[in-house]
C-alpha cells in the first residue's frame, strides 16, 4: 500500500473518481469500480461494525466486475454504453426484481445513490467545525439521500452504527493525508469530481427513466 501500514489514503481513492471521466464526459466503468473498492477499503479501517455495509458494496462491485470480465465486457466499458446495451436488449427488470442476475443498471443505481451520501457527507465534513459530530453529519447526509431508499430496519441499523464513528478530527486524520486541515483542503479539491460523476450519472439515469428501477 502506498500509505502507511493499515491506513487507506482517501485522497488516492477520491482521485480514482477523477479518472472516471472520459474525454467525451462519459463515466468509465473500471475506475468507477476501482473507486468503490477504495471506499470499501477505507470503510473497513473504521471497524467491523460497518461490515454489513461493506459486504453489500462488495457484492455489488463483484457483480460489476463479472460484467466487465464477461463476453459482453465491451458493452460495459462506460455507464453510458451499459445503459444503451441493457435497454436495447431488455436486460432490466423495470417492475419487480426477477430471478436472473441483477442488471448492471440496477446495481450501479445502488452505488450511485450511495455516492450521493458520500458527496453530502464529505461536503459537510469539509465545512464542519472542530466540535462537529461526525455521527450527526453522517446521519444528516444519510437521511437526505440513501435513507429514502432503505427499509426501516436498515435505516435503524445504519443510524445506530454511525455512533461509533470517531470524532471529527480523528476521522479527518484517518483519511491519511496529514493534519485535519490538510484533509479539509484535500476534500475541497477532490469533491468537485465526485459531484461531477454523480451529476452525469444522475442525468443519464433520469434521461432514460431509470432512477427507480427495483
Ligand atoms: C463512514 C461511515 C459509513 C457510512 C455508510 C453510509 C451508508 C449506509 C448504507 C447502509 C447499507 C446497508 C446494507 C445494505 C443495503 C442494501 O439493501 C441496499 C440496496 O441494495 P439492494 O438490497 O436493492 O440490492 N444497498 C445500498 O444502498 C448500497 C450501499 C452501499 C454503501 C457503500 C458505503 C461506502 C462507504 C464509504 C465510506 C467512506
Amino acid at each position: 500500500m502506498a500509505n502507511g501500514d493499515d491506513g487507506v489514503c482517501l485522497k488516492e481513492v477520491l482521485v480514482t473518481f477523477q479518472s472516471c471521466l472520459s474525454d467525451q464526459q462519459e463515466i468509465l466503468m473500471d475506475p468507477y469500480i476501482a473507486g468503490w473498492k477504495g471506499l470499501v477499503r477505507f470503510l473497513n479501517t473504521l471497524g467491523a461494525i460497518f461490515s454489513f455495509i461493506s459486504k453489500d458494496a462488495v457484492a455489488k462491485i463483484q457483480i460489476m466486475e463479472n460484467y466487465r470480465s464477461s463476453e459482453q465486457k465491451s458493452q460495459y466499458l462506460t455507464l453510458q454504453s451499459m445503459v444503451k446495451y441493457e435497454l436495447a436488449n431488455n436486460l432490466m427488470d423495470l417492475k419487480k426484481q426477477g430471478n436472473h442476475s441483477p442488471s448492471g443498471c440496477r446495481t450501479i443505481l445502488r452505488l450511485h445513490r450511495a455516492l450521493r451520501w458520500l458527496q453530502l457527507f464529505l461536503e459537510s465534513l469539509q465545512v464542519s467545525t472542530e466540535d462537529s459530530s461526525t455521527a450527526a453529519l453522517c446521519a444528516e447526509a444519510y437521511n437526505a439521500s440513501l435513507a429514502n431508499h432503505h427499509p426501516w430496519l436498515i435505516r435503524k441499523t445504519a443510524l445506530l452504527s454511525f455512533y461509533v464513528l470517531p470524532a471529527r478530527n480523528d476521522f479527518l486524520e484517518l483519511m491519511n493525508v496529514g493534519t485535519p486541515a490538510d484533509a479539509v483542503a484535500m476534500l475541497e479539491e477532490a469533491l468537485p469530481s465526485i459531484s461531477k460523476v454523480y451529476d452525469i450519472t444522475q442525468a443519464l439515469y433520469a434521461q432514460h427513466n431509470l432512477l427507480d428501477i427495483p
